[in-house]
């Protein structure tokens, strides 16, 4: 155990920087649900990475943003959490965003901990801009490294995960190295379901629903899940069930697909849809579904 590192990483950006999906890839697991729309992440998870001479804890948060309901406020109390106790500000910004926007966010975010700044999703971006955001933040000098990647391609992580090590403390590992999250069973499943209502649902809907598990039974030969969609508007049940059910039965079926894959056995899903008014902005509903 000598020369063991440890300590935990905060991975804060805006929403669609690429904060989910860099932790998924990192972890070589898909913890956190990742979409193509803004604010997918609502709470922070940890997920841990444990190898032989260190344990990085990584904690995925909501994107920052200013609020404009009581669900926001939330999300961005979870936010305020991870900073609280973060040894390593990972601060990821998609390398085509605006330069001076993720400055300013940086600078409120206030960290007295050491950043690194992730340029992500190389990929698809500009040498020239590259260098342009490089340039701009190493102005910066609580900036102590800044590294390119591309979260999808999973380019350049090792290097990240070195720089990483460098700046922990030596510390013993604080989690079992068989722990790979904080979060319960449940959780992946609520998830997973409202993963399928951000990817099949327009616009705005995503934003207005949440998902609870109200069953979770492991039966002899398949596990009996069944869960509950809320929203925030009579029509907008209409929607989500769909002409003769056919919108619930898709997001049902790719919803139990993934929930086999990622608890390993077969499913029995059951989704119901209720209509909460105003959900979102009802400090009782939020804390019924984990908010
Ligand atoms: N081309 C490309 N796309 C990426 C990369 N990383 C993430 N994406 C895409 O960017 C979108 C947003 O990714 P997320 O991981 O959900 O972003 P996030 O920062 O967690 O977003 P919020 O949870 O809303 O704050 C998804 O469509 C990802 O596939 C990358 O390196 N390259
Ligand atoms: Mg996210």
């Amino acid at each position: 155990m000598d020369n063991f590192k440890s300590g935990f990483v905060g991975i804060f950006g805006k929403p669609n920087a690429g904060k989910s999906t860099l932790m998924n890839a990192i972890l070589n697991e898909k913890l956190a649900i990742v979409s193509p729309k803004a604010q997918t992440t609502r709470n922070k998870i940890l997920g841990i990475l444990t190898e032989k001479n260190y344990q990085i804890i990584f904690s995925d948060t909501p994107g920052l943003l200013n609020s404009s309901y009581k669900l926001h406020e939330r999300m961005m109390q979870e936010v305020a959490q991870v900073k609280q106790g973060t040894d390593v500000v990972l601060y990821i910004m998609d390398a085509n965003d605006d330069v001076p926007e993720n400055i300013a966010l940086l600078e409120t975010l206030k960290s007295k901990s050491a950043t690194i700044l992730v340029i992500n999703k190389i990929d698809k971006a500009k040498p020239s801009k590259i260098e342009h955001v490089k340039e701009a933040f190493t102005k910066l000098n609580y900036v102590k490294k800044i590294i390119e990647v591309s979260a999808l391609q999973k380019l350049n992580l090792d290097n990240l995960i070195g720089s990483l090590v460098e700046l922990l403390p030596a510390m013993p590992a604080y989690y079992d190295e068989d722990t790979l999250t904080d979060k319960p069973m449940r959780f992946f499943v609520s998830e997973i379901i409202r993963e399928k209502l951000f990817f099949e649902l327009d616009e705005e809907l995503p934003y207005h629903s949440a998902v609870i598990v109200r069953t979770f039974e492991e039966k002899t030969t398949l596990t009996k899940i069944v869960a509950e969609i809320i929203v925030s508007r009579e029509t907008q049940k209409g929607i989500i069930i769909g002409k003769g059910g056919s919108m619930i039965s898709k997001i049902g079926q790719l919803a139990r697909e993934d929930i086999e894959k990622f608890i390993d056995r077969k499913v029995f899903l059951e989704l119901r849809v209720k209509v909460r008014n105003d959900w979102r902005n009802n400090n009782l509903y939020l804390k019924e579904y984990g908010y």
